[in-house]
This record gives C-alpha cells, structure tokens and sequence, in this order.
C-alpha cells in the first residue's frame, strides 16, 4: 500500500517548509516532523539532533516512509560535515531498520557530482551513473549517503529513492539555475513518485523541473513516474539580462556544482 504517514527531518528548513506545506495538501500525507530547530507554527515537530539515537528512533517508530532532508546543506568544516551529514544519516538509516521502516527518500545533491564538466551545446546530458566527482565535504557526505542507501538495500531490505536535488526554490535566481532548478511544486512531485513507486530498491535520480537547458537525464526519475509540469525557461530572459549567458572559460560556470567548485558558500552555523 502507499506510504500515508511520513516522517520529514529537516522540516524547519527551506525545503522542508517548502513540503509541509505541499505534501499534506495534494498528496494527504500525514507528517512527522524532525528539525534541530524548532518548527514554526508546529507544536507537535520534534526538536531533536540527528545524533540524538533515542529521539531518531522514536520518531521512525509506525511511520510507513521517510523524507531525509535534515543536514547542513552547503559547505563546512569537515568535523561537522561528519556529524550532522555521514553520521547523522548512519543514525537516520539505523532508526529506520529498527523501526522496520522500508522506503526512505534520501535528499542527496548535484554536488555529489559537482565537478562533472557541465554538458555544452550539442554534448549529451549527463548520466546518472556518472562517477561520484564531489566538489565539496558537503558533496561527499551526499556521495556517502548514496553508498550508505545501497548498502542498506542490499543488507536489510529498505529501500531508498537518492534524488540529487538541482536547486529547489520558489523560483531560479541564477543563469545557472535555468538548467537545474526544480519548482518546489514539482519537486513535491518527484519526492511523491519517489515515495509510492514499487520495487525502487536503491535507484539514484536526478532533481528538477523539466527544464529547456536541462544538463542531466530526467530518464530515471520519469521511470518513477514523476512528470515535471514546470521550466525554468520562463525566467531566461530576465535572468540573462541581469547576469549574461554563462561563459564556459569562467570555472565558475565550467561544471555542474557551479560556484561549489571555485568558491563555495560556507553553512553559517
Ligand atoms: P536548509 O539548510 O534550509 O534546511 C536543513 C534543515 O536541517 C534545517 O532546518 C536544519 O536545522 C536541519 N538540520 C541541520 N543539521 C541537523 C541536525 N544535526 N539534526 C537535525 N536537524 C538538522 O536546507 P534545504 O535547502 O531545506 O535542503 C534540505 C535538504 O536537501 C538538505 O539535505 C540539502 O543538502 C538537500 N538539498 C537541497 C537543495 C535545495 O535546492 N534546496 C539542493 C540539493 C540538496
Ligand atoms: C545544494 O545542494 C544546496 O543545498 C542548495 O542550497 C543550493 O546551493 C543547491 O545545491 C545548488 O546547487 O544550487
């Protein structure tokens, strides 16, 4: 049967603001609610740290599914990458095996494949089987996720959709966001498909809106049956006279993690 009650970590954040809103209204899922910080307008969410074992466990505890957003989510000292993003999952993933909970969507990033040359004109997209090449210790805790997903698949049986997110916000703010921005209505979308569809074990799909200058396959997250109703292309003309096309001699503008590559914005915690 589909997964009605959710567990979503990480529900103070953008995104996960973004889904409370989104995932009970269309969809009807019933939420459990996990942040560090305290949930705005929420009095039930659960004020917990991913290295809190008991509280992580309690909370898996009779729901049918998990949405594993909570995590720093840019770059930051490796010492806090470790806990919050490799053990803070380890933890997340083990709460789920003893609450015998068996479908978890993990949101892993671009920047687990952030130095993968961007696809110019004419290039093919890039492949989701396109070796890890993360661009930050942010980039590797999300490449690590995607290990830890697969091995707990093939040892215990929970199966887990790793959707490398583009960029999920209201709406693009840069040219490079034409190519990889996900609208949060669709991403609500993807994270549903990614939910309900049968026999995932551990597949790996790429994030976003059906965008014209797209740089990754969509493939595997249509096989899921997510269908993207919106394109980031409605914002091109305004973006680009504000910023300029990209320029492929910038090394900013030379690989999939964008600025992740060069000069990466730091967490501010
Ligand atoms: P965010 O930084 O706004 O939200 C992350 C949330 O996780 C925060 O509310 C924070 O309090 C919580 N958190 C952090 N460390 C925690 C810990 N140790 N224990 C419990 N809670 C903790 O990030 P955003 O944009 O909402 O992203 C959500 C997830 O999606 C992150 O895992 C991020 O890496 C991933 N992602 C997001 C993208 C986007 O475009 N928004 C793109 C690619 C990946
Ligand atoms: C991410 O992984 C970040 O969490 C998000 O804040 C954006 O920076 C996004 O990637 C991006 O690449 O634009």
């Amino acid at each position: 049967p589909a997964p009605r009650t959710l567990l979503l970590t990480g529900a103070a954040g953008g995104l996960g603001t973004l889904m409370r809103e989104l995932l009970p209204g269309v969809y009807g899922y019933e939420l459990r609610l996990f942040d560090v910080n305290p949930v705005p307008g929420a009095p039930d969410a659960i004020t917990a740290d991913l290295s809190d074992t008991g509280a992580l466990r309690e909370a898996a505890r009779g729901v049918d599914a998990i949405l594993h957003l909570a995590g720093i989510s840019l770059e930051a000292p490796f010492e806090k990458i470790l806990r919050a993003n490799i053990e803070g999952t380890y933890n997340l993933y083990e709460a789920a095996r003893e609450a015998d909970v068996k479908r978890v969507v993990f949101a892993s990033s671009n920047h687990a494949v952030g130095f993968t040359p961007r696809p110019l004109d004419g290039d093919p997209v890039v492949p989701v089987d396109t070796p890890h090449r993360p661009d930050t210790f942010y980039g590797l805790s999300k490449c690590f996720g995607e290990d830890l997903a697969s091995l707990y698949w093939d040892r215990h049986g929970i199966e887990t959709v790793s959707v490398r997110i583009g960029s999920c916000f209201p709406e693009p703010t840069t040219v490079r966001m034409l190519s990889i921005w996900m609208s949060p209505a669709d991403g609500a979308r993807l994270f549903h498909a990614a939910l309900t569809a049968e026999n995932v074990g551990h597949t790996v799909v790429y994030g976003s809106s059906a965008n014209t200058r797209l740089w990754w396959d969509l493939g595997p997250a249509r096989a899921l049956g997510y269908r993207p109703q919106d394109n980031a292309e409605v914002y091109a003309d305004k973006l680009i006279a504000e910023q300029g096309e990209l320029d492929a001699a910038n090394p900013e503008h030379a690989h999939l993690g964008g600025q992740f590559c060069t000069n990466p914005p730091i967490w501010p915690h």
